[in-house]
């Protein structure tokens, strides 16, 4: 065994033991995941979550994040990366961010946050990997903890040069750490890594794939073992690691990742890509859904990523970076003002309660309803955010999707779509896209649609339901949920599972049979 191999699998055998779910989180109760709540986890996870969008899904409805451009370098090569792009570990593919240095990167946080108060979180996830760029990414950390101290940092890493920063990861603070984790099997880490760049050496081939998965197992036990909350990306690539990553997600959660965030493969051949040039597709949004489904119980699955780009700040979902491009930055007047960032995110707190206090019980009002407890629907929400029933149907460009059960309103993913309403007309094409996107979802809520919109959507089986609008989502939702029961128990509908959706992501057409029920 040559000493490499002799190290790694040195370290693979200690990394083994089992450590269960959570960094010093989770009681067993409830999965510790982007969907608890306040009195599902334990306080002090909970004060690490509760503002964190990526880490909540909850929180992502009220808070956002942003994104500074700060890593170029990187160390390793994945099959789905061109380097003229963003790090597609966290980004789409086909955007390019604008590089900043930590100073400029520490102003713009600044501006920022004295402009959108609900701004919680500061990630480094780019355009390389921000461990290959090691001091301009921890001089950013310095800087911006300084200026805006009430500023959450975050970094996404492929985990390479992990084990050598975790000391300085811990000693900046830094709660929330995402490692890309696409295999533990060697082999199949092949085909996704032509080669790693480690201690001044180049591997390839398996050779590369073993160096890189040890590294990254050995680098989340590190940052779990500190209580630094873990969240693993994986890129589902249909045929190459697509079943295996039920394994992967099995391995994580023992190596205590709080999150498993399973997001798909975006590949086109302009994005010059070795996957895109080669044809290897990305997976169906349903695929992705019977995956990440296959995966509950394991790692808890974050399901609301928005694969942002690296400079990416607003809500998950929406893009306000051109607000804050360097030339307005510099010539942007700002004042950090701790204070009022303050009570602005008490009264979001004030809010997000009282709609939980209402949403229990309007949960609570289902039991008893007949059949609940064997029925799942699937339905659309448009919205802008906060949690509320916001968007115009005509205006939407994607929806959110929630499963209806006995236990309530569980959000499932997102569909991107064209915009129906062009120029004050609507468009017929985009509106035949919209229905084959949402075409599993018994019903789609809206703030307002048109007569048009409607009654094609009705043809198509699909409910429009515009009487909620502006309310809170999951309030809304369980309470059509109920009425949809009654009409079932009264003999009007019969429920019908609808059938796979033929789904954009990304922009990407997957084609994948229509099948109505
Ligand atoms: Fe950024 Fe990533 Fe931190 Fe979030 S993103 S570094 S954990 S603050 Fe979030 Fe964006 Fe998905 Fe990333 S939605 S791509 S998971
Ligand atoms: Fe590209 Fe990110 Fe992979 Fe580096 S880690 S090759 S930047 S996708």
């Amino acid at each position: 065994m040559d000493p490499l191999t002799a190290q790694q699998d040195a370290i693979m055998q200690e990394i083994a033991r089992h450590k269960g779910c959570g960094s010093g989180g989770g009681d067993g109760k409830t999965g510790c995941g982007s969907t608890a709540g306040r009195d599902d986890l334990p306080p002090e996870i909970w004060e690490k979550v509760k503002n964190h969008p990526c880490y909540s899904e909850e929180a992502h409805h009220h808070y956002a994040r942003m994104h500074v451009a700060v890593a170029p370098a990187c160390n390793i090569q994945c099959n789905y990366c061109n380097r003229k792009y963003d790090c597609a570990n966290e980004s789409r593919p086909g955007v390019v961010s604008e590089r900043l240095t930590p100073e400029q990167a520490a102003r713009k946080v600044v501006a920022v946050a004295s402009t959108i108060p609900q701004m919680t979180v500061l990630g480094i996830a780019g355009p390389g990997d921000p461990l290959a760029n090691p001091a301009k990414t921890f001089r950013t950390f310095e800087l911006v903890s300084r200026a805006a101290p009430d500023i959450k940092l975050c970094l996404s890493t492929n985990g390479l040069a992990l084990p050598d920063h975790v000391d300085t990861i811990a000693g900046f603070k830094v709660d929330h750490v995402t490692i890309t984790i696409n295999m533990i099997d060697p082999e199949i880490g092949a085909r996704i890594y032509p080669w790693v760049f480690w201690n001044h050496r180049r591997y390839t081939g398996v050779e590369a794939a073993r160096l890189l998965t040890a590294r990254q197992l050995q680098g989340l036990e590190m940052l779990t073992e500190r209580g630094i909350l873990c969240k693993v990306n994986s890129v589902m690539i249909p045929g190459v690691n697509d079943r295996h990553l039920i394994e992967v997600n099995r391995a994580v959660k023992e190596r205590g990742a709080f999150l498993h965030n399973i997001m798909p493969l975006i590949s086109a051949p302009e994005h010059g890509t070795v996957f895109g040039l080669t044809g290897q597709r990305g997976p169906t949004a349903q695929e992705l859904k019977t995956l990440q489904d296959a995966c509950e119980g394991g790692a808890n699955m974050m399901r609301h990523c928005r694969q942002c780009r690296a400079d990416a700040v607003g809500l998950l979902g929406e893009d306000r970076s051109a607000e804050f491009t360097t030339d307005k930055i510099m010539a942007m007047d700002v004042s950090y003002d701790l204070d009022g960032r303050r009570a602005y995110q008490a009264r979001v707190e004030e809010d997000r309660q009282s709609r939980v206090e209402a949403r229990e019980a309007e949960l609570r009002t289902l039991d008893g309803h007949g059949g609940a407890s064997g029925v799942t629907v699937l339905v659309a929400v448009a919205t802008k955010g906060s949690g509320l029933i916001n968007e115009h149907f005509g205006h939407a460009r994607e929806f959110q999707v929630y499963e209806l059960s006995a236990a309530g309103a569980k959000f499932v993913g997102h569909r991107r779509v064209d915009l129906y309403c062009q120029g004050g007309y609507g468009e017929e094409d985009s509106l035949a896209g919209i229905i084959r996107a949402i075409n599993d979802c018994h019903a789609v809520f809206v703030a307002k649609i048109g007569g048009c919109p409607k009654a094609d959507l009705i043809a198509a089986g699909i409910e429009p339901v515009d009487g909620y609008a502006h309310d809170d989502i999951a309030t809304s939702t369980i309470a059509w949920f109920k009425s949809y029961l009654d009409r079932i128990g009264r003999g009007e509908i019969v429920h019908a599972a609808r059938g796979d959706a033929l789904i954009r992501q990304g922009g990407l057409i997957a084609l994948q049979s229509l099948n109505v029920a």
